[in-house]
């Protein structure tokens, strides 16, 4: 069966939910967010650099979140939560799925780095008061792409829904979320209320 090695409220959230959203059955490794677990010699083995989230398909180890995603999706989705591929819109789905790890989660990196997980005189308070302004500058974006929309990609729940929920669950998490941006907190109560979601970040 589907391994998914796990530490709670990291990226390993899009993954848990995934499956949940598709009935894929998997059993969950669930590792604490620390150096014990993450840098062990055994967690290594799954992934050199001790990150979150691992998957382990019978013997088929995969690393990246996004990468997971889409391995997943192809391997069971049978066209569920994407749009037909090789549409426009497909293309939009694309753009928005990897903007949720490879553009909104650098900025959201930096804060974490920053202001909690370094220790306190190795942080630069430059970079975390940038970060925030980057991250803001785009949750301005998405909240404009958000208006009058249900879901990223329109009135269909998709898998960039589960990767962008994920940087916003951070966002929210960091006190980014306000009532600057209301298109994109109405979204995140939409994705946060989905039962799928809800196990995956229990
Ligand atoms: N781009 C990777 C990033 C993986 C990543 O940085 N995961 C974090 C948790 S959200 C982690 O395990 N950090 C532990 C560390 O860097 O030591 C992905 O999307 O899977």
């Amino acid at each position: 069966m589907l391994k998914i090695y796990h530490a709670k409220n990291t990226r390993s959230v899009r993954i848990v939910w995934l499956c949940e959203e598709l009935g894929i059955p998997y059993e969950l490794k669930t590792l604490n967010f620390s150096p014990d677990d993450l840098q062990s010699k055994a967690y290594l083995a799954v992934h050199p650099l001790g990150k979150v989230p691992s998957i382990d398909d019978d013997g088929l180890i995969l690393n990246e979140s996004g990468a997971i995603a889409q391995y997943l999706l192809a391997k069971h989705g049978s066209g569920r939560l994407e749009p037909k591929s090789g549409t426009a819109d497909y293309g939009k789905y694309l753009q928005w799925f990897h903007f949720a790890e490879a553009t909104l989660m650098v900025p959201l990196g930096n804060i974490a780095q920053h202001s909690f997980i370094r220790p306190e005189d190795k942080r630069i308070p430059q970079v975390a008061a940038e970060a925030v302004e980057s991250a803001k500058k785009m949750l301005g974006i998405l909240d404009k792409e958000l208006a009058g929309k249900d879901f990223i990609c329109g009135k269909d729940f998709t898998a960039a829904d589960i990767m962008l929920g994920y940087s916003l669950l951070l966002c929210k998490m960091f006190g980014l979320l306000t009532g600057e941006y209301p298109n994109t907190g109405a979204y995140f109560a939409r994705l946060a209320a989905r039962p799928a979601f809800q196990k995956a970040t229990a």
